[in-house]
Formats: structure tokens, C-alpha cells, sequence
């Protein structure tokens, strides 16, 4: 069934572009990918933005890239914001923010059985996102942090309990500023799991913090 299959992989959700990381290199950023995808990660988004950002032809081809190694190892890949590179190379999916393009328009661009995801900041936002068929919403940011400049206000977990009470059958994922000292209240609040970028891609072994992660969180659903 797909809302649950959507929810297994919220549960660790890592979200990184060639700009998160140290160098800005496509191979480092895939060497990041890959130790993730080693140590658990369950979806991976591809969020190219900001400086530095690739575009273009060398965009397609480092997402390519990206979506052999999620197929190694059976793990969704999605685009953020960027519905041609989606269409264009057959991601699983597309994730939008209230900024992008509209996740109605979207949703019929990308037809039905690819997965929508929207970032949202209240329950409206949310509604509105149930009502044009997304498959999850993202709630954050949960903490505050440095990686997304123009991030909204800080949420904290109380917005996923409001949001999982309203709208119970909607899959939720907690982002922003969530760390292995801090992702337990998200998951208890009633998200299905957790979206991070620093807390994997800066971390100092990649592939041990995501297993760190992915035992802690199992610990906590199950
Ligand atoms: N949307 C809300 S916060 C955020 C995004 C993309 C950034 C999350 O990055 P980090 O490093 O996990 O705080
Ligand atoms: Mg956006």
C-alpha cells in the first residue's frame, strides 16, 4: 500500500546537494550518498540549491548518478523543486516548498503514481496539500539551523502533534536542525520519521551517524 510504503521510507529521510558538503564536489557529495545509503538511510532527496549549485546538462548528469546509487540499494530518490529534471530522468518523486511550484500543478505534471511531497508550516498549508493528492508533508523547521537561510520560523515537535491529530492519515516527516541529540521528540510528537541534511552530510563519518540514526530510530517505532 502506498501511504505505508511512503511512511517506511520517511523514516530517515537524508536530503543533500553538491552545495552541503565541504568540497561542493559531485564526488564527494556522491561518496556522502553512498555511505548514507550503507548505513540505513530510507529516501533520499536531491536538493541542489544555492551557491554553487549545478545547473543544466551537468545537473541531469549528476542526478543520474544519484538515482544509480539509490537504485543499488532500493531506495527512493527524490527531486526537490525541479518537476523537467524529475519528468526528465524518472525519479520516484517531487518535493516542493510554499515558494515552488504550486503542488497542484505539480501533482498533474508528474501524474499520479509518483510521490509529491510538500513542506509545510501550519494546517492550512498541510489541507491544502492533502486536497492536491501529496503523498507527505515535511513540517520544520523542527530546531533552528544554519543550512537553510531562508528557512521559516521554528516549529518544534508541538506542530507535528497538532498536525499528526488534524490529519492522521497524512505522512509526516520533522526537518531542519535535527541532530542524533534531538530527533527523539519529532518521532514522538507523531512524525513517521526525520529529514536531515548537516547532521549526516557534515558529519565526520557519513555512514556511522546514519547508522547511529537508523538503530535509534527503529528503537523508537518499533
Ligand atoms: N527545510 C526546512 S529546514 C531545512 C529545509 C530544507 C534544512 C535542514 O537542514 P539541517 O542541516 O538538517 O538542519
Ligand atoms: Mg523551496
Amino acid at each position: 500500500m502506498r501511504n505505508a510504503e511512503v511512511r517506511k521510507a520517511l523514516s530517515l529521510y537524508f536530503v543533500m546537494g553538491t552545495p552541503n558538503t565541504a568540497t561542493n564536489g559531485e564526488q564527494e557529495t556522491l561518496d556522502i550518498l553512498e555511505a548514507a545509503l550503507r548505513g540505513g538511510i530510507t529516501c533520499f532527496q536531491l536538493r541542489e540549491k544555492g551557491e554553487n549549485a549545478l545547473k543544466g546538462e551537468a545537473l541531469v548528469g549528476f542526478a543520474k548518478k544519484c538515482q544509480v546509487l539509490c537504485r543499488q540499494f532500493h531506495i527512493p530518490f527524490i527531486i526537490n523543486d525541479d518537476v523537467d529534471l524529475a519528468l526528465a530522468i524518472n525519479a520516484d518523486g517531487v518535493h516542493v516548498g510554499q515558494d515552488d511550484e504550486q503542488a497542484g500543478i505539480v501533482r498533474t505534471r508528474i501524474g499520479p503514481s509518483k510521490w509529491l511531497g510538500v513542506s509545510t508550516h501550519n494546517a492550512e498549508e498541510v489541507q491544502l496539500a492533502q486536497a492536491i493528492g501529496a503523498d507527505y508533508v515535511g513540517i520544520g523547521p523542527i530546531y533552528p539551523t544554519a543550512t537553510k537561510l531562508d528557512a521559516s520560523a521554528v516549529v518544534g515537535p508541538a506542530l507535528i502533534k497538532e498536525i499528526h491529530t488534524a490529519f492522521p492519515d497524512m505522512p509526516i516527516v520533522g526537518i531542519g536542525g535535527i541532530s542524533l541529540a534531538n530527533f527523539g521528540p519529532a518521532l514522538h510528537a507523531g512524525a513517521d520519521g526525520i529529514a536531515v541534511i548537516s547532521s549526516i552530510a557534515s558529519a565526520e563519518n557519513p555512514s556511522a551517524a546514519t547508522q547511529t540514526f537508523s538503530e535509534s530510530i527503529r528503537a523508537i517505532k518499533n
